[in-house]
C-alpha cells in the first residue's frame, strides 16, 4: 500500500511540505541559460584482439546444455556494469560463437534481433522455421516474437555480433521471452520472390520487418560497390524491407558504409545512436573529442549528439551499422546536422 503523506511538524516550511507531498518545484531544477541538452556519451570500442581471445575461452567455460545463449555481451562502461544490455543508448550488441554440432535452443522475445556473421560457415539460423546460411558478412533477421534457433554442421568456429533493442523495450518495460519447441509457423515468401531490387510480388505485406530474414554479403558488397560515392568520397546503403521501403525491422535500423578514399568524411551529428562492426579494412572514427583506430572485425559505437568523421586506412573500409535511427525518425526526435 502506498504511504499517504505525512504532515510533519516543520510542514510549514514549504520545501518540507513539497517532499511531504511528492511533489518538486521545477523552476529550482531548471530554467535560465539554455535548457536541457542530449547527456554525452563516449564512444567506446571493443578491439577483436581483445575480444577474440575471449570467445575461445568462453567455449571453454560452458557447453550449450548450460547456455540459452553463448554470448559476450558488449557492456558499455559509460552505463555501468549492471546495465551490461547497452552498448550504446537504446542498443545491444554481443557476440555469440557455436562450435560444430552445437545448437542455440529455440526461444522467441518481443525484442528485435539481427546477426550479422563474423566468421566461419556451416551455420544457419531458423526463423520460423526458415533456414537461412550463415556466411561472413550476412546480414540475418530474427525480427520480434518470431522463433529463432542456431544450428551448426559444419567445421570450425562460427562467431556472429548479435544487435538487440533490448535496452529500450526494457526501459518500455515490454520485455516478454517465451522458450522454445518452435511452434505454429506463418507461411513465408521464398527469398526468390525478392530477387531483383525494385521488383516484388504484388501480394507483398507491409509488415513491420522485412520478408526477407538474410542479406547475403556477396550481394550487398556488390551492390555497395557499385553505389556512386558521395562528395566526401564515401559511399552509403541501407537495408531496406522491400515491401515498405523502411528500415528492416520495427526498431533496428542497418545500414553499410564504404570508405575508399583516405580523406574523413563529412563530419555530422545525429540523436540517433550506432554499433558499428568493421568488415572489412581499418581506419579511425573521431567522435567528439576522441579518435578510435579500429581495424577488421572491430565494434565501437557512435552515441548521439556527438560530432562524428570517419578515416579510411591505406586498403579502404567498409563498416556495417545498426541504429536506431527510424525509432527516433517515428518518434519526431530524429534531429541530424551536418557540417
Ligand atoms: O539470441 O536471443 O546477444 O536474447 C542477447 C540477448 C542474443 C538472442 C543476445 C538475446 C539474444
Amino acid at each position: 500500500m502506498k504511504k499517504k503523506p505525512e504532515v510533519r511538524a516543520g510542514a510549514n516550511d514549504f520545501h518540507t511540505a513539497i517532499e511531504d507531498a511528492h511533489v518538486v518545484a521545477l523552476w529550482e531544477m531548471f530554467g535560465g541559460e539554455g535548457g536541457p541538452q542530449p547527456s554525452p556519451e563516449p564512444a567506446f570500442h571493443w578491439p577483436w584482439r581483445v575480444i577474440e581471445p575471449l570467445m575461445d575461452r568462453a567455449v571453454s567455460e560452458t557447453g550449450m546444455d548450460d547456455a540459452e545463449r553463448r554470448v559476450l555481451s558488449l557492456a558499455n562502461p559509460a552505463h555501468g556494469r549492471d546495465d551490461y544490455f547497452r552498448a550504446t543508448t537504446n542498443l545491444n550488441a554481443g557476440l555469440q560463437i557455436l562450435m560444430p554440432g552445437e545448437r542455440a535452443r529455440p526461444h522467441r522475445h518481443s525484442m528485435d534481433a539481427l546477426r550479422f556473421v563474423i566468421e566461419g560457415k556451416g551455420a544457419a539460423t531458423i526463423v520460423d522455421g526458415k533456414r537461412c546460411e550463415m556466411e561472413p558478412g550476412d546480414l540475418i533477421l530474427t525480427p520480434a516474437w518470431t522463433w529463432h534457433e542456431h544450428v551448426h554442421d559444419g567445421e570450425g568456429r562460427v562467431i556472429w555480433l548479435d544487435s538487440l533493442d533490448v535496452p529500450l523495450v526494457q526501459d518500455m518495460d515490454a520485455t516478454f521471452f517465451e522458450p522454445g519447441p518452435a511452434k505454429d509457423f506463418p507461411v513465408l515468401p521464398a527469398d526468390s520472390a525478392y530477387t531483383m531490387a525494385g521488383l516484388i510480388p504484388p501480394d507483398s505485406i507491409a509488415t513491420a520487418y522485412s520478408p526477407l530474414f538474410r542479406y547475403p554479403w556477396t550481394q550487398a558488397r556488390e551492390a555497395l560497390m557499385a553505389t556512386p560515392p558521395g562528395e566526401d568520397g564515401s559511399r552509403v546503403l541501407r537495408y531496406v524491407n522491400p515491401a515498405t521501403g523502411g528500415p528492416v525491422l520495427a526498431r533496428l535500423d542497418c545500414y553499410l558504409l564504404g570508405l575508399d578514399h583516405g580523406k574523413p568524411t563529412r563530419r555530422y551529428r545525429s540523436t540517433s545512436n550506432a554499433v558499428c562492426f568493421v568488415v572489412e579494412g581499418s581506419g579511425s572514427s573521431t567522435v567528439g573529442d576522441e579518435t578510435i583506430d579500429w581495424e577488421t572485425n572491430d565494434i565501437f559505437t557512435l552515441p548521439h549528439w556527438s560530432w562524428i568523421s570517419h578515416t579510411p586506412g591505406p586498403d579502404g573500409a567498409k563498416i556495417f551499422r545498426s541504429t536506431d535511427r527510424d525509432v527516433m525518425r517515428r518518434l519526431e526526435l530524429l534531429r541530424e546536422e551536418q557540417e
